[in-house]
């Protein structure tokens, strides 16, 4: 594999969620494959689990990891060509790309939609500004437009815990004070679509996602239509990606979020959201904190999902 940005960069899925359960039985099998390579995160926005699980399964590998925060001691970064930089930014990606990428083997990037612009944000200029110019295999931690560690690690702790070949899967917008980027449930959506489960998504007028995205995946506008027979919930707010509204919060309304008696609606389905979440704005204290919710598990295989996407990366500079 020389990227990870999304779906189709991991070929087969069973096949994929099957090394994912080998590597989780033996996380330890492949600690000669990384010797003497590095990894270099990059993040330009927060984390804690993509920060922690990503480097403990390169650790796992038998890497050394290097961790930069862009907005915390490097210089700031232009992302524009053509731009006169007298104003704060120092350095601009053009070269501290190809630096960067002269210090290690693979590089890992977390560079989120800024909402100012949706063309910007949706061809993913800055990612694709380091596939181009690293020098480096190079996988996302969560750009612009997906989350594909994320969506791994959801596929896997859904066939870990699905009791039929085909469950219903249930992404439901749920109320959040800030705008946040619709990578989540676009990955989300992009995976389930190929993992041809059943799949519904639901959310109030104005949240539609990018129809390239939503697929074959069914749209319910009515939430508790959708919940019925749910074999697994999935919340995450996002904003509204529809012109004129690009990047607005359109609605915060506490009848979104989720509760214990939409997911009595359900199969008795199980509760996910990737985190972090917002209590008693995406879900009540008694669903995250009931025994169908399954959030710390799928955090937890993100430490999987990441190190099938490295050792895959690593193998592929062989290649
Ligand atoms: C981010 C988002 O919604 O994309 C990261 C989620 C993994 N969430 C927040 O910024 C709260
Ligand atoms: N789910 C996830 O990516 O969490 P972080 O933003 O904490 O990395």
């Amino acid at each position: 594999m020389k990227k990870f940005t999304c779906v189709e960069d991991i070929g087969d899925l069973k096949a994929a969620v099957a090394e994912a359960l080998e590597i989780k039985r033996n996380r330890f099998a492949f600690t000669e494959l990384g010797k003497n390579k590095t990894l270099l995160m990059i993040f330009f926005n927060s984390s804690l689990r993509t920060r922690l699980s990503t480097q403990k399964a390169a650790m796992n590998l038998g890497m050394n990891v290097m961790v930069l925060d862009v907005n915390q001691g490097a210089w700031k970064l232009e992302i524009e060509r053509g731009v006169v930089m007298d104003g704060d930014k120092a350095e601009h990606l053009l070269e501290a790309i190809p630096v960067m990428g002269s210090y290690c083997d693979i590089i890992g990037v977390r560079s989120f939609a800024r909402f100012e612009s949706k063309e910007e944000d949706y061809e993913e200029r800055v990612i694709e500004q380091f596939i181009r110019y690293s020098g480096r295999p190079v996988f996302s931690m969560e750009a612009a437009t997906r989350h594909p560690l994320q969506s791994f690690a959801d596929l896997i702790t859904i066939e870990e815990y699905k009791t039929k070949e085909r469950p219903k899967v249930v992404l439901t917008w749920a109320p959040h004070p800030k705008a946040l980027p619709q990578a989540v449930p676009n990955s989300f959506a992009e995976w389930m679509n190929a993992a041809d489960y059943e799949f519904v998504i639901t959310h109030p007028q104005g949240y539609e996602l990018d129809p390239r995205f939503v697929g074959k995946a069914k749209v319910e506008y009515d939430q508790r239509k959708a919940f019925e027979g749910a074999d697994f919930i999935y919340a995450k707010n996002w904003a509204a990606y529809s012109d004129p509204n690009y990047g607005k919060v359109l609605y915060t309304d506490r009848d979104w979020t989720v509760d214990g008696q939409k997911m009595a609606l359900t199969n008795d389905a199980y509760f996910m959201h990737c985190l972090p979440v917002r209590r008693n704005m995406i879900v009540t204290d008694e669903v995250i904190e009931s025994p169908r919710s399954i959030v710390i598990p799928e955090a937890a295989n993100r430490e999987i999902s990441a190190q099938v996407v490295i050792k895959r990366l690593l193998e592929g500079l062989n290649e």
